[in-house]
């Protein structure tokens, strides 16, 4: 799908407070790793995930996602009563039932006439609930559009720490809930709005979708637990990637050395190395967050964006492109040009 009269008007970041080590995470579960055989930093050096933040104790997904609007709304300087819909798009959420966007909703006072649902595609909701908003701004249905997302690692990196400390973790077990423990937490949201009545934004200009669902058992989770096949995600993760990225190129015109910047989803040292030889991207052009924020599900793609753009490493008229991947499997690759 392309896109002639939407943009990204602006973008917020929120990092939680709290810095947790993979040195710490590693030391909690020290007798599991020497029982087992396991190299003691074992999690830092094949994930390259040094720390993570989280959140203080009863910090909810919801108010994350909304301390991030805030700051996404008084950036763009709008009446709150012009967002026509907010789409939450986070995994963690406060409750099975309502859904966290009509809490953020609420936190906001946003207008009754303003939509408000989640939307659920595991790493990969933030980029479809930009394709969802960018649709119906298209559309003429809205003129201003907040998309939101706050993860909280906390819960389940505390849960896999007590269940690998039991003494019937075996080797098996610890493999397959090994990836919960490269999560980490943080908050993100975006205004998209009407290009005619934001000429300054950032053009949003499309977006192509591939899945291998027949994938879909490769990495599972609930609130406490999340189980994962990493070495057959990662093969299988990145021949979609490769598929999807021939898509962008085809439908979006990309040629690899003209797009200035790739913000990829962020899973680990390996994930982001790999994928880089394979589309044979120029690592100056990839900006990494995991080795500071570990992976934060679909808010990496929106953070690692900001953090990009903070540090001077996007500028405008860029062409950047944003590569996103979800668990299902499920693969997103759009185009902003900054
Ligand atoms: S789901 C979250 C998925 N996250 C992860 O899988 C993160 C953790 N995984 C990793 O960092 C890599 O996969 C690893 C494999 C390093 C595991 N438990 O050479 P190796 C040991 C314990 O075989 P690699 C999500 O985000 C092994 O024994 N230890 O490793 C959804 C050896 O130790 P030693 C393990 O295959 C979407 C060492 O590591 C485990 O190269 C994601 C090296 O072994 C384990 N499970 O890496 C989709 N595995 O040296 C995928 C290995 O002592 C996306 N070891 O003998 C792919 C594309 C990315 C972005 C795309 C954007 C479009």
């Amino acid at each position: 799908m392309q896109f002639k009269n939407v943009v990204i008007q602006s973008l917020a970041a929120i990092e939680p407070p709290i810095r947790v080590t993979s040195r710490e995470i590693s030391e909690r579960i020290k007798p599991t790793l020497q029982r087992l055989g396991i190299r003691p930093n074992l999690l830092e050096e094949i994930s390259g995930i040094l720390e993570r933040r989280v959140w203080q104790a009863n910090t909810q997904p919801s108010d994350g996602a909304t301390m991030a609007a805030e700051r996404a709304i008084e950036d763009a300087g709008i009446d709150r009563s012009s967002i026509g819909v907010i789409i939450n798009t986070s995994v963690c959420r406060d409750f099975l039932e309502p859904s966290t966007a009509c809490i953020v909703h609420g936190n906001l006072g946003l207008p009754d006439n303003c939509l408000n649902f989640d939307v659920g595609n595991a790493c990969l909701a933030f980029l479809n609930g930009m394709d969802i908003a960018a649709r119906m701004i298209e559309r003429h249905e809205v003129e201003y559009a907040l998309i939101v997302d706050g993860e909280s690692s906390g819960p389940i990196t505390d849960a896999t720490v007590e269940r690998m400390l039991n003494d019937d973790m075996d080797e098996q077990q610890f493999r397959a809930e090994f990836a919960s423990l490269t999560l980490g937490s943080g908050a993100a949201a975006m205004i998209m709005a009407r290009k005619d009545l934001v000429p300054e934004g950032h053009a949003y200009r499309g977006s192509v979708t591939r899945s291998a669902t027949e994938f879909n058992y490769l990495c599972r989770g609930h609130m406490h637990q999340m189980m994962t096949d990493t070495r057959t995600l990662l093969t299988e993760g990145l021949k979609l990637a490769a598929k999807t990225f021939q898509a962008a190129c085809s439908a979006l015109g990309w040629v690899v050395d003209e797009l200035d910047q790739f913000v990829i989803h962020q899973v680990s040292k390996v994930h982001t190395e790999s994928l880089m030889d394979l589309l044979k991207l120029d690592p100056q052009k990839v900006h990494a967050i995991y080795p500071k924020m570990g992976n934060i599900g679909p808010a990496s793609v929106p953070i690692a964006l900001a953090k990009a753009v903070e540090m001077g490493k996007i500028n405008r008229g860029d062409r950047v492109a944003l590569l996103g991947i979800g668990s299902g499997l499920n693969c997103s690759m759009a185009e902003v040009v900054w």
